[in-house]
C-alpha cells in the first residue's frame, strides 16, 4: 500500500495505490490522515486532488477487517479531516466509489467522475450500514428520497445519474486526472463550498417515513440492515449532524458483529472464490472466441442470449429451417423483453441478433471453439447430436451438454476426444439466473474443465463444480425439499401454511407456489424415469394432482386454483380433498412456521452433507452458492450450510432424530452426526 503526493504547480495530487481495489485498510486510513497534515502544512498547495491507481477508486472499507476490532484512525475521523481541510479536496473517481470510498468522496469539497465510473453505498448488501457519515451526508447532498433509495437498496449508479442527482460535480469523458487537476485549479480560485456536514437536510412529506418503512420492510424479507439504514437517514433528517453521526456509527458497529453480516460476508468471499477453484490453479483454459448452441428452445435461446450479452458470436443450430426460425424468434423475444424493461436499447438488441447465425447445417461449426448442446432431455437425442458434433467440430473444440437430470458420462459415450467434453447445468431463464453447475465426466481434461469456469466468468455467472448423480447438487437437494413439503401435508399442514412458513424463513416463494409456476409435469416426468430405474421417489399428492390434470398455472390449477389470467394462488378444495384422502389414517399434528421450516430445511442440510461426503460438491460454500443463486435461499442466512453451522449441528441432529422417529424425515446421516460431535459446545 502506498499513498504518494505529487505536485502539478499549486495542486497536490494524492494517489492511493492499494491493490486490488484500494480498500480502506488501517494503514491506508493512517496514510490519508498524514496526507491531510502534509498538504495543509504546505503553503504552496492551493487544492488537493484525491486519485487512485489501478482499476478503481476506493471500493470501500476493507472487508477483511470486519471480523476484527476496529483500529484507529477510524474512517469518520479521516472523512472529517478531509472535509475540514482549508485546501479544498477534489475526488477524481474512476471505476467504483463504493461504501467508505464514497464516504471519503463526500468529505471532499467536489467530486469529479469518469463517465464510466459508478458510485454507491452497498453496505446493506454486507449486512451493515454506512459507518463513516454516508447516511448523514448523502441526504444533505442529494435529498432524502434519493438517499433512501441508494442506501437501503445498496445498488450502484453510473456517473451520469450521479451528476443528475448532484452527487458528482462534473463528468469527464477524456483523461480524468488532468481534467480534475484543471477543475481543482479553478476551484481553488473560488470560495470553498459549504461543507456537506454543515448543510441542512431537505424536508420530506409528513407520511414519508411510515410509507417508506413499509416499502423497505416488504423488500427486505427478514434482512435487518435496510431498515436500520433507513432509521439512520431518518435520524439524519431529524437530529443535528453530530447526534446523527453518532447514531449511525453505533448502528454500524452493532451490525458489523451481527450474524447476518457474518453470513453476507461469507457469501461475498465465496462468490469471489468460486470462479477460481484451488484444484484448477495454474490450469490454462482453452480459448473461447466463438460459441454454438444446439437447440433453440427456452433453454437454448436463453443460453444464446447470455453468450451474446457477453459479446461472443453465436451459431444456433436446429434440426430444420422451421425450427431455426422458431429458435431465432425465441432469442429475439428475449432481447425485445430487455428493450421493454429498459435494460438495453433497440439498437443494441438488433446488434445482439446480428451476432446470431441460425442454421441446420452442422458444417457451420467447423471452426467453433465451444459448443453447448441444449436439446430435449432425452439420452438418444442428445447422443445423436454428439455423433454429429464429433464429425463437424475441430478436435480441440470444447463440447458441452446442458442437462439437469441426465448422466453426462452416458451422453458423451463414444464421443471423439472425450477429454474435451463436460456437462453444464444452466438454470432457467439462462440469460438471467446466475448459477452454473459445471459437471466434469470421468474423462474430462483439466483444461476443458477450466474452460467451463472461464465460460462462467465470461457470462458473469457463479460457477460451482458438481459431481455426477441424479440432480447434481441443486436438484438433488430440491427433491428433498419437495418430498419434505409433501410429508408435511400428510401430517397436518396445508400447502398455504407451508408456503407462508418458507416465505417467512426468507425464501422468495414457497415450494408449492414454485411448483405451480414451473409446472408439476416436469418433476412428475422425472419421477417416472426414476421409478423405471427402480427408485422410489416420494410425491403421493403431487402424482395424484398430475394424474387429474392439475399441473400448475398453465392448467389453471395445481397446488392452488387460479382464475384465468390471474396468477394469484387461491385455496383449492379439490387439492384439500386429495390431501385428506392420502393423509387418512396417518397421525396428524399442528405445525407452526418454525417447525415447518425445520422440517424442510434440516433434511436439506442432511442431504447436502451426504453430497459433500460423496464428493458431489467439493466445498460447503459451493452448496451455499447453489442454494442462493439457483433456488433463492436467503443470502442473509449465508446459504444452506452456513445456516446449518450458525444454527448448530447438534441441534439439527436432534430435530432430525425427532422427525425421523415419526417417519417425517430420514435420520441424520453419519457425516452430520460426526460433524455435530466435533462441534464446540455453544
Ligand atoms: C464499507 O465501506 C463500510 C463503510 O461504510 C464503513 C467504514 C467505517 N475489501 O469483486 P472482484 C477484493 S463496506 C476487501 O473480483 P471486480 C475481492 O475479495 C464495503 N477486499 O473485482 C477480490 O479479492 P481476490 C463497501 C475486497 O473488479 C478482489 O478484491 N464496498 C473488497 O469484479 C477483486 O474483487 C463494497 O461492498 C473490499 N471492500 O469488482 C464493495 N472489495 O482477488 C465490494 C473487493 O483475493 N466490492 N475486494 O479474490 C465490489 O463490489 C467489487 O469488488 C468491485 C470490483 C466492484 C469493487
Amino acid at each position: 500500500m502506498t499513498v504518494t503526493i505529487t505536485y502539478e504547480g499549486a495542486i497536490a495530487v494524492v494517489t492511493i495505490d492499494n491493490p486490488p481495489v484500494n480498500a480502506l485498510s488501517q494503514a491506508l486510513r493512517q496514510a490519508l490522515m498524514e496526507a491531510v497534515f502534509t498538504t495543509e502544512a504546505n503553503e504552496t498547495v492551493s487544492a488537493v486532488v484525491l486519485a487512485c491507481a489501478g482499476r478503481t477508486f476506493i471500493a470501500g472499507a476493507d472487508v477483511n477487517e470486519f471480523g476484527k476490532p476496529p483500529v484507529p484512525p477510524h474512517l469518520p475521523e479521516v472523512v472529517t479531516g478531509i472535509e475540514r481541510a482549508k485546501k479544498p479536496w477534489i475526488a477524481a473517481i474512476h471505476g467504483s466509489a463504493l461504501g467508505g470510498g464514497l464516504e471519503v468522496a463526500l468529505g471532499c469539497a467536489y467530486r469529479v467522475a469518469a463517465a464510466s465510473a459508478n458510485l454507491g453505498l452497498p453496505e446493506v448488501k454486507l449486512g451493515i450500514v454506512p459507518g463513516a457519515g454516508g447516511t448523514v451526508r448523502l441526504p444533505r447532498l442529494i435529498g432524502v428520497p434519493a438517499a433512501v433509495e441508494l442506501v437501503t437498496g445498496g445498488n450502484t449508479i453510473g456517473a451520469g445519474k450521479a451528476r443528475e442527482l448532484g452527487l458528482v460535480d462534473a463528468v469527464v469523458e477524456g483523461d480524468l486526472l488532468s481534467a480534475t487537476v484543471g477543475f481543482a485549479r479553478e476551484a481553488s480560485q473560488r470560495p470553498q463550498p459549504q461543507p456537506i456536514s454543515e448543510r441542512s437536510v431537505p424536508m420530506v412529506e409528513d407520511d414519508f417515513w411510515s410509507r417508506t418503512e413499509k416499502a423497505v420492510a416488504a423488500k427486505a424479507r427478514g434482512e435487518v440492515a435496510p431498515l436500520r439504514a433507513l432509521a439512520c437517514i431518518q435520524m439524519a433528517s431529524e437530529a443535528d449532524f453530530f447526534t446523527a453521526s453518532a447514531f449511525e456509527r453505533e448502528t454500524f458497529l452493532d451490525l458489523r458483529g451481527s450474524a447476518q453480516a457474518a453470513a453476507l460476508r461469507h457469501v461475498f468471499f465465496a462468490e469471489r472464490a468460486a470462479p477460481r477453484p484451488p484444484e484448477l490453479a495454474g490450469v490454462v483454459p482453452r480459448h473461447i472466441r466463438s460459441a454454438a448452441v444446439i437447440g433453440g428452445g427456452t433453454m437454448g435461446a436463453g443460453i444464446v442470449a447470455a453468450l451474446r450479452d457477453a459479446g461472443l458470436p453465436v451459431v444456433l443450430v436446429e434440426r430444420d429451417a422451421a425450427a431455426v426460425e422458431r429458435g431465432l424468434a425465441n432469442v429475439n423475444q428475449i432481447f425485445q423483453g430487455s428493450v421493454k424493461r429498459g435494460r438495453i436499447s433497440a439498437d443494441v438488441a438488433a446488434e445482439r441478433m446480428r451476432g446470431v447465425i441460425g442454421t441446420d447445417d452442422y458444417g457451420a461449426l467447423a471452426d467453433t471453439d465451444l459448443v453447448i448442446e441444449a436439446v430435449f432431455e432425452d439420452l438418444a437425442v442428445k447422443r445423436a447430436v454428439f455423433a454429429q458434433l464429433s464429425k463437424a467440430c475441430r478436435a480441440d473444440a470444447v463440447l458441452t451438454t446442458n442437462t439437469s437430470y441426465l448422466d453426462p458420462d452416458e451422453i458423451g459415450e463414444g464421443l471423439a476426444q472425450p477429454e474435451r467434453f463436460l456437462g453444464l447445468h444452466f438454470f432457467s431463464p439462462a440469460h438471467v439466473m446466475k448459477l452454473l453447475e459445471i459437471v466434469p465426466t470421468e474423462t474430462t481434461a483439466p483444461d476443458a474443465l477450466a474452460t467451463g469456469f472461464a465460460l462462467a466468468r465470461l457470462l458473469g455467472k457463479i460457477p460451482v463444480r458438481a459431481g455426477i448423480c441424479d440432480g447434481f447438487v441443486g436438484n438433488r437437494i430440491l427433491k428433498v425439499t419437495r418430498a419434505q413439503a409433501e410429508r408435511l401435508l400428510l401430517s397436518g399442514a396445508t400447502p398455504a401454511a407451508v408456503d407462508a412458513a418458507m416465505r417467512a424463513f426468507g425464501m422468495p416463494m414457497g415450494p408449492f407456489e414454485a411448483q405451480d409456476l414451473g409446472g408439476l409435469d416436469i418433476a412428475a416426468f422425472q419421477r417416472k424415469a426414476a421409478r423405471e430405474r427402480g427408485e422410489t421417489p416420494f410425491a403421493p399428492v403431487g402424482d395424484l394432482l398430475v394424474s387429474i390434470g392439475r399441473i400448475g398455472q398453465k392448467s389453471n390449477g395445481g397446488w392452488y386454483d387460479y382464475q384465468p389470467g390471474d396468477r394469484t394462488p387461491q385455496l383449492s378444495n379439490a387439492v384439500a380433498t386429495v390431501i385428506a384422502e392420502v393423509a387418512a389414517r396417518r397421525p396428524q399434528q399442528t405445525w407452526d412456521k418454525t417447525a415447518i421450516a425445520d422440517a424442510i430445511i434440516l433434511p436439506m442440510v442432511n442431504e447436502a452433507t451426504r453430497i459433500l461426503e460423496e464428493g458431489i460438491a467439493l466445498r460447503a460454500a459451493d452448496i451455499d452458492l447453489v442454494e442462493i443463486h439457483g433456488y433463492g435461499f436467503p443470502r442473509w442466512r449465508g446459504g444452506l450450510m452456513h445456516y446449518a453451522q450458525a444454527r448448530g449441528l447438534r441441534e439439527i441432529v436432534s430435530v432430525l432424530d425427532r422427525l425421523s422417529s415419526k417417519g417425517l424425515s430420514d435420520p441424520a446421516c453419519d457425516g452430520l452426526r460426526q460433524a455435530a460431535d466435533q462441534e464446540h459446545p455453544s
